[in-house]
């Protein structure tokens, strides 16, 4: 057996967005694609000879070929051992565990998170670094520099290993070890959550609960803890196994997307308790009985809760928050004395502030929350962490959310994208929008009054790099906000996420229903960035 030399052609369009390297199915199976950045990441990251590094993927469409490629690759890169999830199956919260438990180089992980898989979907790269976070933004920005001059990869020639199989394999000087990384991922669970107390809200048999994995990978792991750990009653977990096509389901926890689970939350028999999970296991939507609540509005009520979980009880460093999340736990954070930071979109910008202790809990606005027990947002964790509050509390989620509201006020808030669009109208509404800015200060839509107008950018405090560009802000006074930004995780054209947030001191009002309660600013959004006039499009593609 040998290593092969391969000769090959750069690709122009191979540049990570805000989570990995994402593009179709098709893009991914052209010859040399996924080879071309594979190698880019091996030459950049240097140094890999004899190192270890994880490897998995959320199970999607082409995950088990790709696999098979990066593993001789990395053989015959000299990489000297791979741990690889059982069957090819890794979440990127258990990957980012892995790889700090065991001091590894990095981990490599195939998504495309809570974009649509099977054939006609997408495919995706992460490289996670060694604090078990995804790549800074300036080893993405390496990777991308090159792959445009790629001419040669290296591939270890050898039979496709039988990924079914936990235990040890050998290719060349490497070794593979295929292993199943639920006890791991359970057992740092273990050491955060109260699940003594968890058990016992199951034990009684008066709460019952219902977690949509939708196809994706947290199924294995929902079912070792609920069901298993927690003693959840069987079928508690839905869609629990992970499906290359996810059965048609697109595993994105939202509203719209997680329709099974909002059905049965939304019907006369509904559980206590409903959470989904994305495809890559990251995300969480959490539900109570008929009620609805916004990963702003959890971020929050987390934060303000977390003297109730072991892990947290100790006190929070700090919070963090990503800009167009809205600004429900700065409220917190002040009332606890605490510090709290807005970072732009993506988790990579948490990482320094984590690994500095400066913060202790993060979120953003995507159905994405953590923490410091790992480099990611962590979609299994949040769950967890809400069902430590409600069996410490007795309370339910509706409840112990009407009385935060009632103690902080309540930030009304929804996020509006227009998918699908053409790049260039989409290119062109925020240039218009950046064009404008200056002027904004001071004018008045209706009830508002402009406060400030920029395009944020921020710097790093541990670091001192400094990203810009981030999403046009438009502050109104008494902290209503309307963002703008484009999407860096779309495959098809562009993406315009809207942001809107509203807050609301007055108890009475705090139950308004939200697009009502946001109406106003709604219809300013599109007065200010010509929504209507540049897309063409009525309504958003997708509400949450
Ligand atoms: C989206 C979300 C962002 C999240 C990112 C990755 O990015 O808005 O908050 O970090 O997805 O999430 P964008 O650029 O499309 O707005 V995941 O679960 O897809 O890795
Ligand atoms: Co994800």
């Amino acid at each position: 057996m040998s290593i092969k030399k391969i000769s090959t052609r750069p690709f122009k369009d191979q540049r990570p967005g805000t989570s990995g390297l994402r593009k179709k199915v098709t893009t991914f199976q052209q010859p040399h694609y996924l080879e071309n950045f594979i190698q880019s990441i091996f030459d950049v990251v240097g140094k890999i000879r004899g190192k270890t590094i994880v490897l998995g993927g959320d199970g999607r469409f082409h995950n088990k070929e790709a696999l098979q490629i990066i593993v001789k690759m990395a053989a015959a890169n000299g990489i000297g051992r791979i741990m690889l999830g059982l069957k090819g199956i890794l979440s990127t919260p258990a990957a980012s565990h892995i790889i700090r438990k065991h001091n590894l180089l990095g981990g490599i992980i195939l998504s495309a998170s809570h974009n649509p898989g099977g054939l006609e979907g997408d495919f995706g790269i992460k490289y996670n670094v060694e604090n078990g976070g995804p790549s800074p933004e300036h080893l993405t920005e390496s990777f991308y520099r090159r792959s445009l001059e790629i001419d040669t990869y290296y591939l270890f020639d050898a039979p496709d290993l039988d990924l079914e199989q936990p235990g040890e394999n050998r290719m060349g000087d490497m070794v593979v070890e295929i292993f199943d990384s639920t006890a791991d991922y359970t057992e740092l669970m273990q050491r955060l959550f109260d699940f003594d107390r968890m058990r016992k809200l199951f034990g009684h048999g008066k709460f019952s609960m219902v977690y949509d994995a939708m196809n994706a990978v947290t199924g294995p792991y929902a079912k070792a803890i609920f069901e298993g750990h927690l003693g959840a009653s069987r079928g508690t977990v839905i869609n629990g196994n992970p499906l290359p096509d996810f059965d048609g389901i697109h595993p994105d926890p939202n509203l719209k997307h997680a329709r099974e689970l909002v059905e049965i939350m939304n019907s006369e028999s509904a559980p206590d308790f409903g959470a989904a999970s994305d495809g890559d296991g990251d995300r969480n939507m959490i539900l109570g009985r008929r009620f609805f609540l916004t990963p702003s509005d959890s971020l929050a009520v987390l934060a303000a809760n977390a003297d109730l979980v072991p892990g947290y009880s100790k006190g929070l460093s700090g919070v963090a928050r990503s800009m167009p999340t809205s600004m429900a736990v700065d409220r917190v954070a002040e009332a606890m004395g605490i510090q709290c930071y807005e970072t732009p979109t993506g988790w990579k910008f948490f990482g320094n502030l984590l690994d500095a202790g400066r913060v202790t809990l993060c979120g953003e606005e995507s159905f994405g929350t953590g923490s410091d027990h790992i480099r990611e947002k962590d979609g299994l964790w949040a769950v967890l962490f809400w069902l430590n509050i409600l069996a410490a509390k007795g309370e339910s989620v509706e409840k112990i959310v009407q009385e935060h509201w009632r103690k902080f006020g309540r930030n009304f808030y929804s996020r509006h994208d227009y998918e699908g669009l053409e790049s260039d109208s989409a290119n062109a509404l925020m240039g218009h929008l950046r064009e404008i800015l200056v002027g904004l200060a001071g004018s008045s839509f209706g009830h508002y009054e402009v406060d400030a107008a920029d395009d944020f950018s921020y710097r790093d405090p541990v670091d001192g790099s400094v990203s810009t560009g981030q999403g046009i802000r438009i502050i109104f006074r008494g902290s209503s906000r309307i963002v703008f930004r484009l999407s860096g995780t779309g495959t098809e054209g562009a993406t315009l996420r809207v942001y809107l947030e509203r807050y609301e001191m007055d108890t009475e009002r705090q139950n308004q229903d939200t697009q009502e309660a946001l109406s106003d600013l709604i219809a300013i959004a599109d007065n200010i960035a010509q929504i209507h006039t540049r897309t063409g499009r009525d309504v958003p593609s997708v509400i949450t």
